[in-house]
C-alpha cells in the first residue's frame, strides 16, 4: 500500500512541474485534491487494510495531501508570476509611439464667411440677428413696396409654399427682417442679419436654387448716405484688404430710394481687366441704398425723423472673389477635397 502512495507521490509532482498554465493547475487540483480526486479515493481504500496497518496509512496519506497541497500552492505562485509576467511583455505601451491625428471637421466655407462679415460688423457697433426662411409673402414683397406684379414675385423666380389664406414663400433674399426688426424695435437700429434663400432658379456655375445672404440695415435720426459708404468702404476693405477702391453706382431696388450697386476694384488684376473682373477692372458686391420712404411708412416710422439705409450681399460670391472659387455649385456637393482646402480660414 505505501508502494502506491509512493507512486502517486512521484506522479502528481511530476505532473505539477509540467503544468504551464493557470488553468492547467486547476484541472491538476482537481484531478489530485478535488473532492472525488487521487486523494480521496486513496484515503477510501483504508477500509481494505488490516486495522494495525490503518493508522499509519491514514498518516501518510493525509501527510501526502499537506505535502501535494503545499506544492500546489508554490506552483500557483510561480506560474501566475510567469502568466503575469507575459501579459505585461505582450501588452507593452510604447510610449514614445506618435498619436494618431484625429480627424477633424472644419467650418464650411459659406459659414466662415458669415462669421468673418458678421464678425466686421459687429466690430463696426452692428448686432447679429437671424429670422424665418419660410416668411410671408407680406414680409418678403408687399411691405418691402414690390408691388403684385413685380417681376420677382413671378412663380418663375420664387418658389411658393402651398397655403391656403395668407401667401407664404421661402424668403427669396434677407430683406424681409428689416420689416420684422423695424416692426419690433425703435431706431436708433443697426443690424445684420445673415441667412438662407431660395429662388425658383436654373443652376449655373454663379447660380444655386439656394444660397445665403447677408442683409444691414441701419435706422436712426440723420442717417445719410455718407454713412452708408463710410460704413462699405470700412467693411470692404477689412474683408479684401486696405489698399481697396470703391465704387457706388445708381442702381434699383423697389425698397431703397436711392439705390446703389456697390463694387471694389478687382483684386486680383487691380482694377487693371481680367478673367474675374470680366475686363472692366471692378467686381460688385452688393446692392444698397436709403431705406424707401414708404418702407418706414410701412412699419409706422415717419420718413421725416428718421432715414436710414440698407444692404444685401451674397456670401458664396463672397467666398468665390476672395479665394478664387470658378463654380458656386462646389459649395454644395460635399466634397471633402474641396472643402478640406477651405480648413485654415477664420474660425472663432
Ligand atoms: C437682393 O436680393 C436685395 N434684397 C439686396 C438689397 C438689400 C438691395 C437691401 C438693397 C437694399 P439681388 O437679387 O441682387 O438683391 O441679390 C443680392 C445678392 O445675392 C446677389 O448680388 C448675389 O450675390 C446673391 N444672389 C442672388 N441670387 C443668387 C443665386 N441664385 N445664387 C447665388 N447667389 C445669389
Amino acid at each position: 500500500m505505501h508502494g502506491e502512495i509512493d507512486q502517486v507521490r512521484n506522479e502528481a509532482l511530476a505532473a505539477l512541474a509540467a503544468a504551464q498554465t493557470s488553468s492547467a493547475l486547476a484541472e491538476w487540483h482537481s484531478h489530485y485534491l478535488g473532492r472525488r480526486g487521487v486523494l480521496t479515493q486513496l484515503m477510501r481504500q483504508i477500509s481494505q487494510i488490516p486495522p494495525t496497518e490503518r493508522p499509519a496509512y491514514g498518516q501518510a496519506v493525509n501527510a501526502l495531501k499537506e505535502e501535494l497541497s503545499a506544492a500546489f500552492t508554490a506552483r500557483q505562485q510561480e506560474v501566475s508570476a510567469q502568466e503575469l509576467a507575459q501579459q505585461l511583455a505582450a501588452e507593452t505601451v510604447d510610449v514614445t509611439l506618435p498619436g494618431r491625428q484625429p480627424t477633424l471637421g472644419t467650418l464650411h466655407p459659406v459659414t466662415a464667411m458669415i462669421r468673418e462679415v458678421t464678425g466686421i460688423f459687429a466690430r463696426l457697433g452692428f448686432q447679429v440677428v437671424e429670422g424665418p426662411e419660410v416668411e410671408y409673402s407680406a414680409y418678403a414683397f408687399d411691405a418691402l413696396n414690390i408691388p403684385q406684379d413685380h417681376p420677382a414675385r413671378d412663380v418663375w423666380d420664387t418658389i411658393y409654399i402651398d397655403s391656403p389664406g395668407r401667401e407664404i414663400v421661402l424668403r427669396p433674399h434677407t430683406s424681409p427682417m428689416q420689416i420684422r426688426v423695424m416692426e419690433q424695435r425703435q431706431p436708433p437700429i443697426r443690424v445684420v442679419v445673415p441667412g438662407r434663400c431660395y429662388r425658383y432658379e436654373a443652376v449655373d456655375a454663379t447660380h444655386e436654387w439656394h444660397f445665403h445672404q447677408i442683409e444691414g440695415l441701419a435706422v436712426d435720426e440723420h442717417i445719410t448716405m455718407a454713412d452708408l459708404k463710410g460704413t462699405l468702404a470700412a467693411f470692404a476693405r477689412q474683408l479684401f484688404g486696405q489698399e481697396r477702391r470703391v465704387r457706388f453706382r445708381c442702381d434699383y431696388f423697389p425698397f431703397v430710394e436711392p439705390g446703389v450697386d456697390f463694387a471694389i476694384d478687382c483684386m486680383f488684376c487691380h482694377g487693371e481687366g481680367c478673367r474675374v473682373c470680366k475686363g472692366t477692372g471692378w467686381i460688385e458686391i452688393l446692392g444698397a441704398g436709403m431705406v424707401h420712404p414708404q418702407v418706414l411708412r410701412n412699419v409706422g416710422y415717419d420718413p421725416e425723423r428718421y432715414t436710414g439705409w440698407a444692404f444685401g450681399m451674397g456670401v458664396e460670391r463672397l467666398v468665390m472673389l476672395k479665394y478664387g472659387v470658378p463654380d458656386i455649385r462646389l459649395f454644395y456637393q460635399g466634397d471633402l477635397r474641396f472643402l478640406a482646402q477651405f480648413s485654415r480660414t477664420t474660425v472663432w
